[in-house]
């Protein structure tokens, strides 16, 4: 069975939490295994709706960690989508909100556990935050390893939502949020990485299916929340974040292309260059499939375990 860590930024956004949606259902169903949720950000409101996503579509035994290593993202702007949802899920299940755990021991242990066994995905939906602090993480008490070695002898590649394969003046969001960490894990990556540019799922807006759901889903109250915030009523957003846990779990489905064989560099102002001669690989959008893809995704996001 695959075996996925998923790492997202839940806050200022809300796609992640369909991303989250894609991979709790896998889980839950017994066609991935989760082993674990980390979060990018050091607000804590969007790890505390992801954990409210994966207990509200029945998906039990994953561990799910905290930014507690830096204060990147701490904001007040970084839960604009997850703070009310959060307050409204945890008053209404009558619990405080989850205790915190660190990103940074959890995916130490998951790793070690893993045995150098170099078979599991690393599904990237946030900026490189979380990453970076792990290939920086020295020796302790779980591994006498490195962060990097543990890394490279047990993520068999990294599929990740971020940068532009289309143009290079496009300066996207992953990699300008935090281009210092972007840059030390993205570029001369020794890991084979797969991008999905942010033209692959730009385009496809989803969501919809959201309406129809139950007022206490929490991914159906951050849909909301986010929307609300621009002053619409609609419950839809781009689906960048979808892409990559959808692929992570289905791989090649021929609803994208794919190149692979690449060098790729990104630079301070989130600017994407590739050439050919890597190990890399980018996601190729097929606009005539975007309907195709966005049912999908609805059918994804709506929740199949209620009586
Ligand atoms: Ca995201």
């Amino acid at each position: 069975m695959k075996k996925i860590i998923f790492d997202h930024d839940l806050g200022s956004d809300c796609d992640d939490g369909g991303a989250g949606a894609i991979l709790a259902k896998a889980h839950r169903d017994g066609l991935v295994r989760v082993l674990a949720v980390t979060h990018a950000i050091a607000n804590p409101y969007g790890q505390y709706c992801m954990e409210a996503i994966f207990e509200y579509l029945g998906a039990e035994g994953v561990p799910f960690g905290y930014n507690l290593e830096n204060d990147k993202c701490g904001e007040d702007d970084c839960h604009m989508s997850t703070k009310g949802p959060a307050e409204r899920y945890y008053a209404r299940v009558g619990r405080p909100f989850p205790e915190r755990k660190s990103n940074l021991k959890l995916l130490r242990r998951v790793l070690t556990e893993n045995g150098g066994k170099n078979d599991i995905l690393l599904v990237v939906t946030g900026p490189l935050i979380t990453l970076h602090e792990l290939y920086r993480s020295g020796p302790d008490e779980i591994s006498p390893k490195t962060g990097l070695e543990l890394a490279k002898e047990n993520i068999e590649r990294i599929i990740i939502a971020a940068g532009n394969f289309q143009s290079f003046d496009i300066r996207e969001w992953n990699i300008r949020c935090d281009a210092e960490s972007a840059l030390a894990v993205l570029n001369h990556s020794p890991i084979p990485i797969l991008y999905s540019g942010n033209e692959v799922g730009g385009c496809i807006i989803s969501g919809q299916s959201l309406a129809d759901q139950p007022e206490d889903y929490p991914l159906r109250d951050c849909y909301y929340e986010l929307n609300n915030a621009y002053q619409t009523n609609e419950c839809t957003r781009n689906s960048w974040d979808l892409v990559v846990a959808y692929y992570a779990v289905y791989g090649d489905t021929g609803l994208w292309g794919r190149q692979d064989g690449y060098e790729v560099e990104v630079d301070e102002q989130g600017r994407t260059r590739f050439a050919p001669g890597g190990i890399h690989s980018y996601l190729v959008p097929d606009y005539s499939k975007t309907d195709e893809i966005c049912a999908i995704f609805n059918e994804q996001m709506a929740v199949d375990n209620r009586k």
